[in-house]
């Protein structure tokens, strides 16, 4: 240990030396003239923002324009440091009730302080880095529908006691609708001791989390607005790094790095080891997704620590200036309660002339729900099929190209069917502001996402997957992958029956592959980089056939099993049709 300790502290003094040379050639740098139409001087720009500190390090803290807090004294209590909370087992009907209710312990929470201490999940030279003295205002917007009350206050907690109060303009908190007994008045009480600092307003309806964000965007005052949901603890001196960009260059939207907040011990846990960079991209069926930043954009940045550029985000955490966010229209209104959203404003802003950076040293902590606790009520009435699938369409019709939207409907064939609404409104906007296609985003800003997700081969076939023998359908009864994928009535609304094969033999459903051997149908994560697949349809036959040895998908006609049997003709177990219809 003691040897560790010293490769350790050899280790850091090589580092100092390191970031010394670095620090060196980024002031040379810094005299270059830039020029503000190319977007890679831009970015230099951005980063001359923070003065990394190197010439003082290691002793720096707390000087002018660092903003870094005095390390605090450990506290001793439940969940203090971040660490976990187990209740005791006697309070085991309490733990069930609040998840049950809210899908997080909330029980648990009430036990840990409003002002926690939480783990540093930074890298450690984000401590040295130098922001302007002079930046933003910022409104942090919280909006919230029947959150528990001692999370949505620690969210609150964690935002004064982690930020300069100078940036600090106000707390918007957006109350949609909320419905549980005691949340208003409890809430307006607390609030109090903030001195008017944090106000809440209330929709007159449920609208959504969605139209509820755009409300409150308008309604704050500061020139910066930052949204958090309202289970959110942010981390140590989480809010300059965020400013920085948006101070130099407006249309810059900045995420912190999302770390998780266990939904039942409340332990804060860094989501990648620090250093670990990170960005979004999505899958065809617009399913979020996360990549390691591509050397393309890595090789840009000196230090780990430095904001980097990200096609799109999760969704519930960023930062903007207010008029900017109002000037791309806020969100698209025409957006149902929740999803989708993230695509629509990242599209925007990169296709419209703006760009999004990730933050490392801006961490915030988030409780990931074991289920989603709401329902979406009266806003669902009159809408068939998803209103996530709704969303997604609106935003592919709007801002994807004609070749992107196929990749789309291959991926998500049902959506073809879907009511998404009037987007002209949205199209007049992209073109009054005179946005680029959506193939100038996938070539300069979203290129890795192909890497993960290559462009999709059409469908050959698509629909439900119906045996002659029994009249029952391939259904995946909603199970994650990987799992065993069974049989069960035809019931034609789509969803976990709808199965796809394309042209290069790839047998899916939703984001998920088939894989079979003679005992077993499976659905599994589908490898990484590739479209095809084992299987063909033989349309002759009605055979779905595999590869290997050339057997079909067979239905064992006592134990109802599937698996793969050689093919017989004469074998209504071995016959498949493949169909769809449009839903009622
Ligand atoms: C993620 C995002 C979330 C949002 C969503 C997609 C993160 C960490 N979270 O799901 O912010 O972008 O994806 O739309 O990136 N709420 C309302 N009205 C509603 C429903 C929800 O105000 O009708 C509030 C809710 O109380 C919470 C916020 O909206 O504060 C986000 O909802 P969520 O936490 O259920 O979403 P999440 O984290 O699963
Ligand atoms: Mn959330």
């Amino acid at each position: 240990n003691l040897r560790r300790g010293r490769i350790a502290r050899i280790a850091a003094a090589a580092a100092i030396c390191l970031m010394l040379v670095y620090a060196l050639h980024k002031y040379s740098k810094e005299s270059e003239s830039v020029s503000s139409s190319d977007v890679h001087l831009v970015q230099s720009e951005i980063v001359s923002a923070y003065k990394y500190h190197a010439d003082v390090y290691p002793k720096l803290l707390n000087e002018d324009g660092n903003f870094e807090p005095k390390p605090l004294k450990p506290v001793v209590g439940n969940g203090e440091g971040g660490q976990p909370y187990h209740m005791p087992e006697i309070m085991a009907n309490d733990v069930a009730e609040s998840e049950s209710q809210y899908g997080m312990n909330i029980a648990a929470s009430d036990k840990i302080a409003m002002n926690r201490t939480i783990l540093d999940t930074r890298m450690e030279e984000c401590k040295f880095w130098h922001y302007p003295e002079n930046l933003p205002k910022t409104s942090v917007i919280i909006v919230f529908h029947n959150e528990g009350f001692s999370v949505l206050m620690r969210t609150v907690h964690s935002v004064f006691n982690r930020s300069p109060p100078q940036f600090l303009h106000e707390v918007v908190l957006v109350d949609d609708y909320s419905d549980k007994d005691d949340l208003k008045e409890k809430l307006d009480k607390y609030i109090k001791r903030w001195n008017g600092k944090v106000r809440v307003i209330r929709n007159e309806k449920r609208e959504g989390l969605i139209r509820t964000r755009s409300r409150g965007a308008s309604e704050a005052t500061g020139e910066v607005i930052v949204f958090l949901d309202a289970h959110c603890e942010v981390n140590l001196n989480w809010l300059p790094p965020l400013l920085a960009p948006i101070y130099r260059d407006p249309k810059i939207m900045t995420v912190p790095v999302i770390d998780g907040i266990d939904h039942r011990t409340f332990e804060y846990r860094p989501v990648y080891q620090a250093g670990a960079n990170y960005r979004g991209i999505f899958e065809w069926g617009m399913l979020y997704k996360e990549n390691e930043v591509p050397s393309r954009e890595s090789k840009k940045h000196e230090h780990k620590s430095e904001p980097y550029k990200s096609p799109t985000h999760a969704g519930g955490l960023f930062a903007m200036n207010r008029k900017y966010f109002l000037e791309l229209g806020a969100y698209d209104p025409g957006l149902l309660v929740w999803g989708g959203e993230n695509f629509e404003l990242s599209f925007k802003i990169w296709q419209c002339g703006g760009s999004i950076e990730w933050v490392p040293c801006s961490r915030v902590g988030h409780v990931y729900r074991a289920f989603m606790p709401y329902s979406f009520g009266d806003l669902a009435r009159n809408k068939k099929g998803s209103l996530i699938t709704i969303n997604y369409k609106r935003v592919i019709e709007t801002w994807f190209d004609e070749e992107h939207k196929q990749y789309f409907y291959t991926r998500e064939p049902m959506a073809r069917f879907l009511d998404m609404g009037d987007i002209s409104k949205q199209v007049e906007l992209k073109n009054k502001l005179n946005c680029k296609g959506f193939d100038w985003f996938m070539k300069e800003v979203a290129y890795d996402v192909y890497d993960k997700f290559p462009k999709l081969p059409p469908n050959v076939k698509w629909g439900m997957v119906k045996n002659k023998a029994t009249s029952a359908c391939l259904d995946t009864l909603g199970r994650g992958a990987p799992s065993y994928i069974a049989t069960s009535a035809c019931h034609g609304v789509g969803g976990n029956q709808i199965f796809r094969l394309n042209s290069a033999g790839q047998l899916g459903v939703g984001e998920r592959c088939v894989e079979a051997d003679a005992d077993s149908v499976k659905q599994a994560v589908c490898r990484l980089g590739t479209v095809d697949g084992p299987w063909s349809y033989d349309d002759a036959e009605s055979h779905i056939i595999h590869r290997l040895h050339g057997h079909c998908l067979t239905m064992h006609a006592t134990t109802k099993a599937l698996g793969l049997r050689p093919c017989d003709p004469h074998n209504l177990y071995q016959q498949w049709t493949i169909t769809h219809k449009k839903p009622n």
